[in-house]
Formats: C-alpha cells, structure tokens, sequence
C-alpha cells in the first residue's frame, strides 16, 4: 500500500474543543501511515452535531468534492464512524473511496493477524462491518434494475446477502468453540491456585517488551500497532502468578470491536490483577486521554482501583523531571492506593519493583 494518498476529515461537535481533537486525529494519522499512506490533506468542520446524511454539513461537502478532485487521493477517511448511508452518499458525492476510523483498524488487524483465532475474529468483524452497507448498496441498485427491466437484480441481490449470512454464521460458531475452549484453559489455571496478572494498555506502550522481560519469553515486539492480537502466557519466575499479555486499546475504541474480540477480553475479566502499561513518554496530553479511555475500559470490564498496578513504562526516553510531571498527572487521575511503578522494558529499570507490586498479596493491601 506504500505511497497510497489519504485525506483525512472530521466533523467536530464539541465547540469548545480546540485542542483534544488535533490528537485525536493526530491518532488516526499515525494510524494511516502505519499502513504506509501519506496524509496529503486534513478537513475539519467545526458543526454542533453530524447531519444524517453526510456527517459533514451540505455546504461543507461541496467544499470537500472540490478539494478531493483537485487532489485526486485514493481515499477520504472520516474520524466519525459512519453509518451506510453516509459512506454511500459521501462516495457517490465526492467520487473516491470513503472509510471510518473503524475501517482503519480493521485495517490493521488484518496486517497483524497471524494465528487462526484472530484472522477469524477479524474476518467477522469487517464482514459484520460491511453487511449493512452490502444490504443497502445491493437494493438501491437492485431497485434501479427493477425500475428498469424488472427482475434479474433481485436473485443476485439475495444471493450475495445469504452467502454473507452463512459465512458470519461459521465464524461465529467457530469462535464460540474456541471462547469455550479457552475459558476452560483459564479456569483450569485459576482452579490449580495460580494468581493471574494481566498485562494491558493502549497498542504499542510496551507490553509485551514487559512481558518478555519478566518471563524470559521472546514473543514479537514492534512499533507496528496491534504487533499483539491473540493473548500470550507465561509464568513470573518463582512466583506462582500467570503474567498475561493481551491486545492493545486504541483511542475512541468502537464498541463494536470490543464485541468482535470479548475473548481477547476474557483474560482481563478474568485476572486477579491489572497492570495498566502506560507509555509515558508521550506527550502529556496523549497520555492523559489514554490513561483515562483505559481505566474507562477497566471499569466496564468490571475491573476496580483496588488491584489495578500502573507501570509507567519508557522512563529511559525522559528526564527525571520530565517523568515526575508525568507521576503527578497519573497520580492526580488515579488518588492515593494505586501503586504506580516507573519502568524501562529497554533498560530493565523498575521490573524487580513491578514483579513486588504485582505479586503483592490483596490482603496485605488492604492492611496498608
Ligand atoms: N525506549 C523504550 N522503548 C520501548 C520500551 N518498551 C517498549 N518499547 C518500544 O515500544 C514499541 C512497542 O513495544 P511493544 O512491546 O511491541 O508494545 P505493545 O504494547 O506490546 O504493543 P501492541 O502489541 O502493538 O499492543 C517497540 O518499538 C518497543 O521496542 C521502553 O521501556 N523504552
Ligand atoms: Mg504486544
């Protein structure tokens, strides 16, 4: 894909937003060059809500044609999620392909993917992705055949829609199998008295550089996104705690993906203790938003303070004073209780610290 061209656009809501939002897109940006394209152009429309047709307000959308002819990228990606509508209109408007945020990482799972589970989480994922706008696309120009020369349209239009049905069906029931299959394997490890530590946090803050660092594993490690899908195990040596290294969070995660990859979840749901791997290195505003999305995340997941450890992971990038500034944010977000370790999985700084706070005793902490 390398040298493909992509403009990127947002409609933002939030008025009062004049920074966060350059962030954000700044994400999706990195996002995008991951998967080898340059951004040649950005187009933002500041707009108290998304129209219903084009997200992007009517007049804005002419701009935008103008301005897409004038560059002719290879695709207009939206920050927003899309509904089918909106990409259709947008396409058929503006003359060039149309994705969201979530088409993009899809995008990069599909890159990543390299065991069986998570290509078949994946495929499913961007087939459920894509059926409604299947559906739609198939019926406005199975409807136009008709208007036309009566029938034909429909039996290929029925056709292509059953054979995604049937697919997605075999997907799911052949995740299912493998959910059960490792829900036992979790189970089995915490019935035999282990202690299960899990290792999560946003793609690409070092999880697995920690996990390989306590466990003496050499699992893959790279600046690539999502270089982790499918969860990894390993125990802390001479102490009876499972270290689990798990998929990344990626900002303004679409709950649609946290549905296609629960079993991913399933090892946090299920774990006597979280480590929350922050990159501090960072800029601090990045962080800031990642920290609090991953302990949004956390609680959903049903997970509390209470036996949540922070690894404040690449302190050999900073300066002390850097890092202290960066504690205190962490600390101020978090109150008093949460241990919160700075380490390097470069430098080996802080593990022996890590491996003390994550094996630490629940009661002892209550005691504390
Ligand atoms: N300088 C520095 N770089 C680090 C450190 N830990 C990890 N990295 C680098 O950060 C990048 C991401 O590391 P990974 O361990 O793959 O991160 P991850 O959290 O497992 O990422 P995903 O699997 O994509 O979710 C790699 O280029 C690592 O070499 C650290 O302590 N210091
Ligand atoms: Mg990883």
């Amino acid at each position: 894909m390398a040298g493909y061209r992509a403009v990127t656009g947002m409609v933002k809501t939030n008025v009062h937003d004049h920074h966060m939002y350059k962030i954000r897109m700044g994400e999706l940006e990195s996002l995008l060059r991951a998967l080898g394209y340059r951004i040649v152009e950005r187009i933002i429309q500041v707009r108290p809500k998304e129209t219903v047709d084009y997200v992007f307000g009517k007049g804005k959308v002419e701009e935008i044609r103008e301005r897409i002819k004038r560059i002719n990228p290879d695709v207009f990606v939206v920050y927003n999620t899309l509904t089918s509508k909106q990409k259709w209109n947008l396409e058929r408007k503006l003359g060039v392909e149309v994705i969201d945020r979530y088409d993009v990482t899809l995008m990069i799972f599909r890159e990543a993917a390299s065991d069986i589970l998570s290509k078949l989480q994946i495929e499913l994922a961007t087939l459920e992705k894509a059926f409604p706008y299947v559906k739609l696309s198939a019926s406005i120009k199975y409807k136009k055949m008709r208007a036309g020369f009566r029938g034909g349209g429909e039996y290929a239009y029925h056709k292509q829609i059953r054979a995604i049905q049937k697919r997605m069906k075999i997907l799911r029931r052949k995740i299912d199998k493998l959910s059960r299959q490792k829900e036992l394997e979790i189970m089995k490890r915490i019935e035999g008295g282990a202690r299960i530590a899990v290792l999560t946090g946003y793609y690409n803050a070092g999880k697995t550089s920690l996990f390989n660092a306590l466990t003496g594993f050499e699992k893959p490690v790279s600046d690539m996104p999502f270089t982790t899908l499918s969860s990894k195990y390993g125990g802390i040596e001479g102490e009876n705690t499972y270290l689990v290294d798990t998929i990344g969070f990626v900002l303004d995660l679409d709950p649609r993906l946290i549905a296609s990859f629960q079993l991913n979840l399933l090892d946090i749901t299920h774990s006597h203790r979280q480590v929350l791997v922050v990159d501090v290195s960072d800029k601090l505003d990045l962080m800031r938003v990642k920290l609090a999305e991953s302990l949004k995340i956390l609680s959903e997941l049903g997970k509390g303070r209470e036996s949540l450890v922070i690894a404040a992971n690449k302190v050999d990038r900073l300066e002390d004073y850097e890092y202290d500034a960066r504690e205190e944010v962490i600390r101020e977000m978090l109150g008093d209780g949460v241990p919160i370790i700075p380490v390097s999985a470069k430098s080996g700084e802080g593990l022996r610290e890590l491996v003390r706070a994550i094996v630490r005793a629940p009661e002892l902490e209550i005691a504390e």
